[in-house]
């Protein structure tokens, strides 16, 4: 069973692995820990990460990023309209009205959902840690904003089973940096003593979190969470962008936002140039050759004027710390320390915001990067029985309320109760009772639609069926279970009618006011979202005389990727596997042969040369001249095999008439010369 913790973010990526030594970050081929969340399309394959990156101007509509923010919402949603005039790949609205992404693949005009390319990064990120853990890797732990709603968690859920993961748990971003921070501290108050309460600041490339924590040995309970969700690292770049187009057009008149390649490449130079000044507070340089219509550009830039520039969205800091601290009923003297992670909280005026308001130096004593991931695989850690670590009990916040609504096709009886409070601790059960003589119907919605980050308040119809009166008329007991999962996602979970025993003389209850009865039950682990069926607890108490009938649930309007269609694109993900595979061994067939060309070059010139007579020598030298010229024209584009066969020729050709001694003496050189020896 594997241990493996994901960080999937806006921008960037991480994974965190257990391994005997412990949590630790990998790299990826590129030696590198952080892989861009970027998929490029192409008439051949698919490429993720730090290859799809390198992509991104010279195939700038094929080459997808910024889509974390689409999961779960439709293509008229108002943030994917914000976002899509700013994209140099085209979007697309799907039939079902969700947001489909347009771009040419295998020569072909193919629309994705957004769950199908999360799946495809996804599914570069299981390869590199199964090729760092060398097993196959199936069972993970996935961050996702703690502002995420049921529809966009459904959705990142979704995506994980496309890439053939088996997701334990989806974590809020900053409860697993709140988990990376106190498992290993060693000094937290016992239970009985008061918790010692952290903020943790996450501001990524593209949202900012905030969430109050409070610990204890062994546990600990997120109180707060706030946000802003349009507030990261972007903002910054765009500010300048802004800036240097309007510059560019005074100065060189040129129009940067008529020419998307221009336009990204001055996006990827204003990252920088942001970067730098974080370290930096003299004038930096922006320099760009043949930027657009040949011309050169040059600008300069000081951190002064930059957070003038930025001003309206540094003071947009403070909303959600405020929030935050609000919703925790502390005060600042109450706050032990304030733990800050994500790469925009390394721009200095941000770190004195957040200082400046909770009167207190923050601390950095976590990988603004990592942690998120370390926690990731800290949690999935403590939910695989395969590994020992630190019991550590995590009581995360439902951060926007629920609302239950129901009504019976006859019956008059309609009503609704809140069945979860914001900020009411999460994974969550409880078991609702009604008293119906019919089946009905249980609609949930966000209860206050104007907190909510997301333009639809509903999460889904739930109809418990086959309820029917009892033997003498008299309404039936209907057990529901409601549940706040593991992921953050509501479901009506179970539904049982109990059916009333002979003798029985119980109170009846009025319809419109269900008991609800909480179960306190915070569950570890559980199948997928929107499971319909599970063994039901039925509220069965001990000995009350009751038989309870399973019913079943029909759950519809639930944002998540029907059956049938997530199989096909869990299909469609292996084929895609499959074919990446055949052009990677393609390209190292053919790789192989002009490596072979290079080496055999080299060795000639070099060590072969006291062995080989001249006529040989020159010989060789021109085959592998022809064999060159081939690569680069007819040998272009060739099956896998061509370039074997070529391989194996090129090998074949008899040059060194050597005696065994002498074979011994050159293979010796060789080895020496490549620094093997020693
Ligand atoms: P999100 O959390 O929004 O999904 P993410 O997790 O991909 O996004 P991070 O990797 O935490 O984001 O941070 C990336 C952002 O941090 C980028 O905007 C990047 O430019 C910015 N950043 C990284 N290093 C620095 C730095 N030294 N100074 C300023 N900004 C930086
Ligand atoms: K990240
Ligand atoms: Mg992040």
């Amino acid at each position: 069973m594997s241990v493996v913790g994901i960080d999937v973010g806006f921008q960037n990526c991480y994974i965190a692995v257990a391994r005997s030594g412990g949590i630790e970050t990998i790299a990826n081929e590129y030696s590198d820990r952080c892989t861009p969340a970027c998929v490029s399309l192409t008439s051949k394959n698919r490429m993720i990460g730090n290859a799809a990156k390198s992509q991104v101007i010279t195939n700038f509509k094929n080459t997808v990023h910024g889509f974390k923010k689409f999961h779960g919402r439709a293509f008229d949603d108002p943030l994917v309209q914000v976002e899509k005039p700013k994209l140099p790949y085209s979007l697309h609205k799907l039939p079902n009205g969700n947001t489909g992404i347009k771009v040419r693949y295998l020569d072909a005009d193919k629309v994705f959902t957004v769950e199908q390319i999360t799946g495809m990064l996804l599914t570069k990120l299981k390869e590199t840690s199964e090729s760092a853990l060398k097993k196959p890797v199936v069972d993970c732990v996935i961050s996702v904003p703690s502002f995420f709603t049921d529809a966009e968690r459904r959705s990142v859920f979704d995506a994980t089973q496309i890439a053939g993961l088996n997701c334990l748990r989806l974590i809020n971003d900053t409860t697993a940096v709140a988990l990376a921070y106190g498992i290993y501290k060693q000094d937290l108050p016992t239970p009985e003593e008061r918790p010692r309460n952290v903020v943790f600041v996450d501001m990524g490339h593209s949202s900012f979190q905030v969430s109050i924590t409070a610990f204890n040995k062994g546990k600990l309970k997120v109180l707060a969470t706030a946000f802003d969700l349009y507030l990261g690292g972007r903002n910054f770049d765009e500010a300048l962008v802004d800036y240097f187009c309007e510059e560019f057009k005074i100065k060189y008149k040129l129009n940067v936002r008529d020419n998307p390649r221009a336009l990204l490449r001055l996006h990827q130079e204003c990252e920088k140039l942001k970067k730098l000044m974080s370290a930096n507070s003299s004038d930096l340089p922006l320099n760009i050759e043949c930027f657009m219509n040949d011309i050169d550009v040059s600008s300069r830039m000081n951190r002064g004027h930059f957070e003038e520039m930025c001003a309206q969205y540094l003071m947009r800091v403070e909303m959600p710390l405020k929030s935050a601290l609000e919703q925790s009923k502390l005060s600042r003297d109450d706050i032990y320390a304030v733990e800050i992670v994500g790469g925009a909280t390394r721009i200095p005026a941000i770190k004195e915001r957040i200082a400046k308001f909770f009167c207190k130096d923050i601390s950095t004593t976590l990988n603004a990067d990592e942690a998120v991931a370390r926690g990731c695989a800290l949690q999935c850690a403590i939910l695989s029985p395969a590994f020992k670590v630190r019991e550590f009990s995590i009581t995360d916040v439902v951060p926007f309320p629920i609302t239950l609504r129901w009504k019976s096709p006859t019956e008059d009886g309609l009503g609704e109760c809140e069945v979860f409070s914001k900020n009411h601790a999460a994974p969550f059960s409880k078991v609702i009772t009604f008293h119906k003589k019919e089946p009905f119907d249980l609609e949930a919605f966000y209860s206050s639609p104007q907190d909510l980050p997301y333009p639809d308040h509903r999460i889904g119809c739930f109809s418990v069926q086959n309820v029917v009166a009892q033997p003498d008329g008299d309404s039936s007991k209907v057990k529901v279970k409601v549940r706040v999962n593991v992921h953050g996602i509501f479901s009506v979970s179970s539904a049982s009618l109990i059916e009333k025993q002979k003798g029985e003389g119980e109170d009846m209850q009025i319809d419109s006011e269900p008991m609800v009865q909480n179960e306190g039950r915070s569950e570890d682990q559980e199948g997928a979202p929107g499971e319909k069926q599970d063994p039901a607890a039925g509220g069965s108490k001990p000995k009350v005389k009751v038989k309870s009938i399973d019913l079943p649930i029909m759950a519809n309007n639930i944002r998540q990727l029907d059956s049938d269609v997530l199989n096909n694109f869990v299909d469609y993900e292996r084929q895609m596997i499959i074919q990446d595979k055949l052009v990677k061994e393609l390209n190292d067939a053919k790789n192989a042969v002009e490596e072979y060309v290079y080496d055999l070059r080299d060795k000639l010139c070099g060590v072969y040369e006291k062995y080989i007579t001249e006529e040989d020598s020159n010989r060789l030298t021109l085959m592998l001249e022809d064999t060159e010229n081939w690569l680069y024209e007819d040998g272009e584009d060739q099956p896998k095999q061509v370039y074997e066969e070529k391989l194996d020729a090129l090998k074949d050709e008899r040059y060194l008439h050597l005696s065994p001694e002498e074979m011994s003496t050159v293979e010796k050189c060789v080895n020496e010369s490549m620094g093997w020896m020693n």
